[in-house]
């Protein structure tokens, strides 16, 4: 299955899963609705699902999802009485690809059973369309009278400025008001959507008041860095291509003070996402074309939508070290671990990752740091959510995405800390809350992240090779595999253990116990129609071989099809 329509045709059935059964609806202009969606039309037989990262699939494909996305936001806001977001993006996808997701009010991803009606409602053959509206709009009590307010950003694809027009005719056309704001990081719209249903407390819904927020946390920060000097206020950034580059190029002079960035990839000559950005470097683990590295600068990258970083640095002899997800969340927790010491106050931190964290990391948040580590499904909505139990979660992908929360009472705690304490508890507590500040806690957030990494090791005065040094990974290696349906894999226990098919997890176990420190399981994709194999062992050459035995044991025992997967990579 999938194939010709991209990466989202991932669920043939789920037009006729939707159970919608309507009447008319007086409070839509249904006429206009039937007139601009034949505008709008949805090509015959196209099938998509809103995964884990919204839609996603060839541009020309997306047209009427769009238009459809724009009439769902208004649903969404006239329910929740809020601003909702629409971001038109495909991230780390080839340039060729879009997609497109929904914010919810608190700069969150889009609430579960939404995502169902999303599905319907952008598989819905033309005449059905209205029907499918209305019905969403009956199963969740919405009530139309209510005023609607969508805001809509867009990255730099060539496609994306026409289909987040279709997006704006789809929410004028239910009679929603919206802003556009144009070219956004993802992670900008979220604060946007997250600001404005706040009332400004978190801060001001404009990318002035982003930039603002964020630079003005930093320089206070940096301030009190006893290191200066090129060493650690110069920093190498691969933008991808993408829309990072321009943000950051538009953020560069307000916090210059404390930081100067050399943007590479900047969009003006390659292609997005092609051969550089985050997601190349983490999964090939090498540079990315277009930047020069001498031996131990320090380099990072984002992906096309500057949701991810991932950091990076050549050794003396030529080695490349890369510096994920994994290790970026040791570094943020242990600074806050360690602010939280001296504040003296102790606040209930937690860490939350998700399979495909290295176990080296796991094993040194817990036994070296004491820190308590949770294992999430993969997708950053989950770890978001378990994060947001804690008084304070750090999550990270080990792609790189991820970001901080604190919870209110937290956030009142540390004001007041910052206010009352004696001077160098003081001190501390002034740096957690520009530290808080600092944070994007509506999104993972490249620009926000790049900025803490910077202050914490300028302030600790550590080098990119002392950060790298804190732990070795375990040397690992992903796969895929093509196999005829990949539904028929199921996983429990975080996605560790395969329940379907039989006899798979009894496979992969006896595998595992061939290698030292090994570890391996294998999940469907939720963004490509793959399956994935992940495995780490004592050695690149052991991790290879369990990586290729595990993906023959998927190929049998799940109905690989094409050619059985090769030894070698
Ligand atoms: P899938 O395709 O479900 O593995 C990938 C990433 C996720 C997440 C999503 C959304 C890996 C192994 N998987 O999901 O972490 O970022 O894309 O973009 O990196
Ligand atoms: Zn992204």
């Amino acid at each position: 299955m999938g194939g010709e329509w991209g990466q989202s045709d991932i669920c043939p059935e789920s037009a006729q899963e939707c159970t919608y059964v309507g009447q008319d609806h007086l409070d839509m202009d249904l006429g206009a609705i039937t007139k601009y969606s034949a505008l709008h039309a949805k090509p015959n037989g196209l099938i998509l699902q809103y995964g884990t990262a919204g839609f996603r699939t060839k541009a020309e494909h997306l047209d009427h999802v769009m238009f459809r996305m724009g009439l769902l936001a208004v649903l969404r806001s006239k329910q929740t009485k809020s601003t909702i977001g629409v971001m038109v993006t495909a991230s780390h996808n080839p340039e060729e690809d879009n997609g497109v997701k929904l914010v919810d009010p608190l700069g969150e991803m889009l609430a579960p059973s939404w995502e169902e009606h999303a599905t319907c409602l952008a598989n819905a053959e033309e005449q059905d369309m209205q029907r499918v509206l209305i019905d969403i709009s009956e199963k969740e009590a919405v009530n139309l009278q209510q005023d609607a307010f969508v805001v809509i950003g867009r990255d730099t694809r060539p496609s994306s400025e026409k289909l987040s027009q279709s997006v704006i005719d789809g929410v004028t056309v239910l009679g929603g008001q919206f802003h556009d704001y144009g070219l956004l990081t993802t992670p900008q719209l979220h604060y946007m959507v997250y600001c404005r249903n706040t009332g400004g407390r978190y801060g001001k819904a404009t990318v002035e008041g982003y930039y603002q927020k964020l630079s003005k946390a930093f320089v206070e920060l940096t301030k009190q860095a006893s290191c200066s000097g090129d060493e650690y206020r110069s920093l190498k950034v691969d933008c991808a291509n993408g829309i990072g580059a321009l943000k950051l190029r538009e953020m560069e002079h307000y916090f210059s003070q404390g930081l100067s960035v050399q943007l590479f990839n900047d969009g003006s000559k390659g292609k997005l996402n092609h051969l550089c950005g985050a997601d190349f470097v983490k999964s090939h683990q090498k540079p990315p074309q277009g930047m020069e590295i001498k031996s131990n600068e320090r380099c990072c990258s984002f992906d096309g939508d500057a949701d991810r970083i991932v950091y990076y640095y050549h050794d003396a002899d030529g080695h490349f070290h890369l510096i994920d997800g994994d290790k970026i969340a040791t570094l943020i927790s242990s600074f806050l671990k360690e602010l939280l010491v001296e504040i003296g106050e102790s606040l209930n931190i937690g860490v939350v990752q998700t399979a495909y964290a290295n176990g080296s990391s796991t094993r040194y948040l817990e036994e070296v740091m004491k820190v308590p580590v949770y294992c999430t499904k993969t997708g950053v909505k989950h770890l978001h959510h378990k994060a947001q139990e804690f008084d304070i979660g750090v999550y990270f992908e080990a792609n790189g995405h991820g970001t901080a929360l604190f919870s209110t009472a937290v956030e009142m705690k540390i004001k007041q800390s910052a206010e009352q304490l004696e001077d160098k508890k003081r001190k501390a507590a002034k740096m957690l809350e520009n530290i808080i500040d600092l944070f994007n806690q509506a999104a993972g957030d490249a620009i926000s992240d790049m900025l803490v990494i910077e202050a914490i090791l300028a302030l600790k005065g550590l080098t990119v090779q002392q950060w790298d040094a804190l732990y070795t990974d375990l040397p690992n290696r992903q796969l895929k595999v093509q196999v005829a349906d990949r539904r028929v894999i199921s996983t429990t226990n975080a996605e560790r253990q395969a329940v379907t098919p039989p006899g798979l997890q009894e496979a992969i176990n006896d595998l595992v116990k061939k290698y030292k420190l090994s570890r391996a399981f294998v999940r469907p994709s939720g963004t490509e129609d793959v399956v994935r194999v992940y495995a780490e062992a004592d050695s690149q050459e052991s991790a290879d071989h369990l990586a290729h035995e595990v993906s023959l044991a998927v190929f049998q025992l799940a109905g690989g099809i094409g050619e059985r997967p090769q030894p070698g990579f």
